[in-house]
């Protein structure tokens, strides 16, 4: 899935995000900055949400 994440500005963002991705089990955790998405195996997107928004960041 595909989620937009507007507050993430730079690499510490990114590296943040996937890092607590990884570390809650989820694999194939891609970035992009200038997109301002992160996409990532999986189909519960309330979890991913949870995990993205539990680091401050907003997910819309
Ligand atoms: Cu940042």
């Amino acid at each position: 899935m595909e989620l937009k994440v507007r507050d993430m500005s730079c690499g510490h963002c990114k590296a943040t995000i996937e890092k607590a991705l990884a570390d809650a089990g989820y694999d194939d955790i891609h970035v992009d900055l200038a997109k301002k998405t992160v996409t990532v195996e999986g189909t519960d997107e309330e979890a991913v949400r949870a995990v993205i928004e539990a680091k401050g960041y907003h997910v819309e």
